[in-house]
């Protein structure tokens, strides 16, 4: 354990207690016998930021003095979650402020409830960035998470009889105890406008980009805490603003309400995250979205580089590494080209050079329609400057790489191209992507294996030991020790307390797997946590769940590849036999989802909408005796996501095998003590390869054999016909038995399943999955063997642990030097 901190900070509960009084009288001007939980809230967060804040600029100071090089994570999303837990796990102080809270007559899990999440991201993409950066401090790196401050974050879903509507999200509404404005480090951003060619007296040419309009970013800070406080980084946000001359023109001209309007078509930048995570094409607001971070954040690094270093351009990328979160902040590469050529003079070798040695690319997707294709002609009008320097990367890489590798092939220059041709001029960001990085890595085993095999066949070829693997991982102190606190005091005892940074040490708890005892105390936990999300659910839902049921949890993105109409399927099947015979002998079984809808993706929407029907008639069927429940918990989150988790039996991670990048909710779930059902998918390879084939329900068609079915070409009607249960619950689906007086309601899913080709192959892999349920529900039975399998699951889950991650990185691709506060 690392020592505390001495002076000048007293870390007693009592020291805390008289800060959290304090910051409630003289931060927030109430006082104990009227403030509110929310004002308890902000004043505990007030009282850790004294020694937060002292920690960043203690950090700030001593890397700038050390000069390494730091990696800058550009994002687009960061879902953050809420912080007050996480942080006060971070610093060791969570028992002391529990206490403190207690003498004030508080209790900390419900001050901790006060907080609203700040769900800057949609899904495993932006929780993946905030489980890298929590790492990243935890393992004494320098780096620097680069994001947009969204006034909205993803939309708060709500249901209105079954179907899902989208609420704006206003995380900031009442403040955010967390930031900090950094006015002094504003950026402008140039948009639109013309490029004019300017010739020197010495016949050489350079190209002056004439900006239409210009935007101001402005940075705000969260500090972010590593475990045992080693040192604290940050995640700089930027929002957009007017630029500064123009509302003064405006105004002086006697155009005040105009003024306002371009005011706030500036503020509409950095407004809303984009709620789609698979495709959202050509938006204009989108494209502006992503360089405006980009700009702002190159802008900035080179700004902290020539503090440092000035005009000595040699040493840029031994100190800079930029990493592209997927191609969406791909448009800094010609950004920081534009800069070093038009701006500091360089010539396109050398400034090219320090690109190549500086990005480095993480891809999340092999889904065509979630590869990122910008129009030529949006490009040309939004950003000029940009497309005449993708147009020279492309001819360069054409003329020179491709040529020399495949002399004369016109074919191959026209497959390779940065710049699709055929079906209206598109520039391929992801192409764009691999080209000008010196790093491209996949994100579990499999998905590596198929982005050089499928995705990237002859960038593989052409640049060999380019792309690379590094699985995910996910941190232990939000999803092990703050989520399941009586897991971990579990684990604790058993293995000592390092585990939240060594998470390999949970194997120790291995010789225990078969003990009573042990057995006894690990399920008595998972009852526990059972027991509270009991009364969550009927909180959010309404219905009356037993936690001596199956907890069987899917929660993730509604997408038809992750398949949760299989698990619909699944569940009329059960329903039909207890229907059948209501004395059937089965395990009773919570069906539990979780998962938001992209607010213009109909077939996402009509499978909640399905499953919520569903669960209408099962919930009030008294003929099923409660074998059967079926919940879908509104507006899922990462902090529903920390209640679920810790209290699911069956984790479900049923992708179409090739399809899923890597999940990473499959690693929390089974870390706290889940049985995965599952394809050989993504990082569900390597799970099984951890825990061993005997502890996890592995089922359906595997990547090669997708890959063959659909070349013999698939029809979904030869399992339709030739599977009677299965025929009988598609057809059910049909009828208005879910919808009474509104029959055809639910078809469209059945015509996605058979009309229309069933893309993701539901029907090839259903039989399987109710094989796999059936396993499960005998396996259950046996209540010792489960509990043997469900703590060798946990305990196997080291290799998944997010600073094994980041030190992949590190030793494959940043090469940081780790600078821990002394
Ligand atoms: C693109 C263009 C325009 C608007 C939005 C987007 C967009 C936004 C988000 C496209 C994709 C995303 C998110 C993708 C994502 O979350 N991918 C997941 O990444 C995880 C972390 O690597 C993996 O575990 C998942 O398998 C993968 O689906």
């Amino acid at each position: 354990a690392t020592k505390k901190q001495t002076k000048p900070f007293d870390l007693s509960a009592d020291n805390l207690q008289q800060r959290i009084v304090h910051h409630l009288r003289s931060t927030l001007g109430t006082h104990e016998n009227k403030a509110n939980d929310k004002a308890w809230w902000n004043a505990t967060c007030s009282a850790i930021n004294e020694l937060v804040f002292e920690k960043l600029t203690d950090t700030q100071a001593s890397h700038s003095k050390q000069d390494t090089r730091a990696v800058n994570y550009l994002s687009l999303e960061f879902l953050m979650g809420r912080l007050l837990s996480n942080n006060l796990h971070n610093l060791e102080l969570f028992g002391e402020a529990e206490q403190a809270l207690k003498a004030l007559g508080k209790d900390i899990y419900q001050v901790c409830e006060e907080e609203p999440d700040m769900a800057l991201g949609n899904g495993g993409l932006g929780r993946l960035a905030a489980c890298y950066i929590d790492s990243l401090a935890t393992l004494g790196y320098p780096a620097i998470g680069y994001g947009i401050h969204y006034e909205h974050g993803l939309f708060r879903q709500e249901f209105k009889d079954g179907h899902q509507i989208e609420r704006p999200d206003s995380w900031r509404e009442y403040g955010n105890p967390w930031e900090i404005c950094r006015p002094e480090s504003v950026q402008e951003v140039p948009l639109y406008g013309y490029v004019e060619s300017v010739f020197e007296d010495d016949g050489s040419m350079r190209k002056v980009w004439h900006a239409g309009r210009k935007l101001k970013g402005v940075p705000w800070d969260i500090p972010i805490v590593g475990y045992g406080a080693k040192l604290v980084n940050v995640l700089r946000l930027w929002e957009s603003k007017p630029g500064e001359a123009f509302d003064w023109d405006v105004f002086n001209a006697g155009g005040y309400v105009d003024a306002q309007s371009e005011k706030a078509q500036a503020e509409t930048v950095s407004k809303v995250l984009y709620p789609n995570d698979s495709t959202e094409q050509g938006k204009e607001l989108r494209l502006i979205q992503q360089y405006f971070f980009c700009a702002c954040s190159v802008k900035d690094i080179l700004r902290r580089f020539k503090r440092a270093n000035g005009n000595n351009w040699d040493v840029f990328a031994d100190k800079v590494a930029i990493q592209l979160n997927d191609t969406h902040p791909a448009i800094s590469v010609p950004e920081l080209m534009r800069i070093l050529i038009d701006e500091e003079g360089l010539t396109w070798a050398k400034a090219w050079d320090v690109c190549r040695h500086t990005f480095a690319y993480t891809n999340h997707t092999l889904l065509p329609e979630a590869l990122e294709n910008w129009s030529v002609s949006l490009f040309e009008r939004v950003l000029p400057r940009h497309l005449e320097i993708i147009y020279e990367i492309n001819r360069r890489f054409l003329e020179t790489e491709v040529e020399a590798k495949w002399p004369g092939d016109d074919e191959m220059k026209r497959k390779l191209s940065i710049i699709k041709e055929d079906g209206g001029r598109m520039v391929r960001m992801a192409y764009l992507s691999v080209v000008s990085s010196y790093k491209v890595n996949g994100v579990a085993a499999i998905h590596t294996r198929l982005v050089k095999k499928d995705l990237f066949p002859e960038f593989n070829e052409l640049y060999l030991e380019k792309i690379v693997n590094v699985t995910n991982g996910v941190t232990p102190r939000r999803w092990l020790k703050a989520a399941n606190p009586e897991l971990s005091a579990l684990y604790d005892k058993t293995v000592g307390t390092g585990w939240p940074t060594q998470l390999n040490l949970l194997k120790d708890a291995l010789p225990k797997a078969k003990d009573k005892k042990f057995q006894k105390e690990f399920m008595a936990i998972k009852h526990d946590n059972k027991l509270r999300l009991v009364k969550e659910i009927k909180a959010l839902t309404g219905v009356d769940v037993s936690a001596d049921a199956i907890f069987d949890i899917q929660i993730k993105r509604l997408h038809e590849y992750k398949r949760q109409q299989l698990n619909l399927l699944h569940i009329l099947t059960l329903y039909r036999r207890l229907l059948a015979n209501p004395e059937l002998d089965m395990v009773p079984r919570v069906f539990i989802f979780g998962a938001k809808a992209a607010p213009g993706y109909h077939m996402a929407k009509q499978i909640i909408y399905a499953i919520n029907k569903v669960a209408d008639k099962v919930n009030n069927d008294p003929r099923i005796q409660d074998k059967l429940k079926v919940v879908f918990m509104p507006n899922y989150r990462v902090s529903l996501a920390e209640k679920l988790i810790p209290a699911a039996d069956v984790s479900e991670q049923i992708s179409t095998a090739g399809l899923e990048a890597s999940g990473t909710g499959n690693m929390k779930l089974a870390l706290n003590g889940a049985l995965t059902i599952g394809t050989l998918d993504g990082a569900n390879i390597e799970i099984a390869e951890e825990v061993g084939d005997d502890n996890i329900f592995i089922f359906g068609l595997n990547v090669d054999q997708v890959e063959s079915i659909k070349r013999q070409g698939y029809n979904p009607y030869d399992y339709y016909y030739g599977n009677a249960e299965l025929k009988a619950v598609l057809d059910w689906l049909d009828s208005d038995f879910f919808t009474p007086g509104h029959p055809g309601e639910l078809s469209d899913i059945k015509r996605s399943l058979l009309e229309w080709g069933d893309q993701y192959l539901c029907l090839a892999d259903y039989q399987g999955y109710c094989d796999a349920h059936a396993r499960i529900d005998v396996a259950y039975r046996d209540t010792a063997k489960w509990a043997e399998m469900a703590i060798i699951n946990s305990a196997c889950m080291g290799k998944f642990n997010s600073d094994r991650s980041i030190q992949d990185y590190v030793d494959t691709i940043w090469h940081l030097k780790a600078c821990p506060l002394g």
